[in-house]
C-alpha cells in the first residue's frame, strides 16, 4: 500500500511539474471551512494545489521506525490561519483495534496498547486513553512571519506503544485553535498500519469510513452543501489517475479506495440532484 501511495504522489508531482510542489502532497491537508477548521488532502490540478476539504478518514502507517511514524504530517496553505495563532488536538476516544470486521465500538475493541504523540519538549507529549474520556492535546505554532505566515506544516511523531501488536489501530482526533472566532474540527480519524496486510488495511479504512464517519454527501468535495461543476473539478481530476490522493481518497464515494465508474454514477446523481441531503 506504501509503494502504492507514493506512487500515486510522485505520479501527481510528475503531472503537476515542480512549481505546483507548493505543499508536501501526502500531508494531511488543514483548510478552513464555514468557520471551522476542516481536515482533507492536496490535489494537483494543472499547475495548481488545491486544497480538498472533504475527507476525514486518513491511512497512516508505523514504518518510518519500529512502531513509529511522522507521516503523513498536517498542512495549510501559506494564509490561511492567523500568523502566530496555534492549532492544538484532542485525542477524542480510546484507541481501537480492528478485528477482522469492524473497530468494536465497545470496551472490548480497545486494545493494551496506546499511541503516544509528541512533538519536540516532552511536555508536547500526550496519550492515547484506555476509555473514551477525551485527552486533551498540545498545540503547535502557525508561521507567523516571511513568506509562510499563516501556514500550518508539522509533524508530530505517533508511536504504538507496548506490547505494539501487529494489526490496525483507529484513532480518533480533532483540531482546534486559538484563532478567535474559529471553531474546531469534526472529528477525524486515521487508520493506522502495523505491518499488517495491504488490502486487510484498506478493508479496515473502507470500514471506517462507511460506519463511524458516514459521510452523508460524498460528493461535495468542497463541503458546502452543494454538488456543483467546482466539485466536478476536483472529482475528474482524481477519476482521470483511478487511484487517490494520499493519503486519503476524496473521490472515491463508495469507498474501495480506487476512483472508478463506480463512484462516477454516484457522482451524476449527486451532481442531478445539485443539493446535499439536509442532516
Ligand atoms: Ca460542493
Ligand atoms: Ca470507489
Amino acid at each position: 500500500m506504501k509503494s502504492m501511495v507514493m506512487s500515486v504522489a510522485m505520479l501527481s508531482v510528475c503531472v503537476a511539474g515542480a512549481s505546483a510542489r507548493a505543499q508536501h502532497l501526502d500531508d494531511i491537508a488543514l483548510g478552513v471551512s464555514g468557520g471551522r477548521i476542516a481536515t482533507g488532502v492536496f490535489q494537483v490540478q494543472g499547475t495548481d494545489v488545491v486544497t480538498v476539504l472533504s475527507p476525514r478518514v486518513f491511512l497512516a502507517a508505523f514504518d518510518i521506525a519500529p512502531n513509529f511514524t511522522n507521516e503523513p504530517g498536517f498542512e495549510s496553505e501559506v494564509g490561511v490561519f492567523a500568523g502566530g495563532s496555534r492549532i492544538g488536538f484532542n485525542i477524542r476516544k480510546a484507541l481501537r483495534k480492528w478485528d477482522g470486521a469492524s473497530f468494536p465500538s465497545g470496551p472490548e475493541g480497545i486494545p493494551p496498547e496506546r499511541i503516544q504523540i509528541r512533538l519536540g519538549p516532552s511536555a508536547n507529549t500526550s496519550l492515547s486513553p484506555l476509555n473514551d474520556e477525551p485527552v486533551a492535546g498540545f498545540s503547535l505554532a502557525v508561521s507567523g512571519a516571511g513568506g509562510s505566515e499563516g501556514q500550518f506544516h508539522q509533524h508530530p511523531g505517533f508511536t504504538l506503544l507496548e506490547p505494539a501488536s501487529d494489526g490496525i489501530y483507529l484513532l480518533e482526533l480533532e483540531f482546534w485553535s486559538t484563532q478567535a472566532g474559529l471553531e474546531p474540527s469534526r472529528p477525524f480519524w486515521v487508520v493506522f498500519s502495523q505491518n499488517a496486510d495491504d488490502a486487510e488495511w484498506l478493508a479496515a479504512a473502507s470500514w471506517a469510513r462507511a460506519n463511524v464517519w458516514s459521510p452523508a454527501c460524498p460528493a461535495d468535495l468542497n463541503d458546502d452543501g452543494l454538488v456543483d461543476d467546482t466539485d466536478f473539478g476536483i472529482f475528474i481530476v482524481a477519476y482521470n489517475y483511478l487511484l487517490c490522493d494520499p493519503p486519503s481518497c476524496p473521490a472515491d464515494l463508495n469507498g474501495d479506495w480506487v476512483t472508478d465508474d463506480s463512484d462516477f454514477l454516484i457522482f451524476v446523481t449527486a451532481y442531478d440532484a445539485l443539493l446535499c441531503p439536509d442532516t
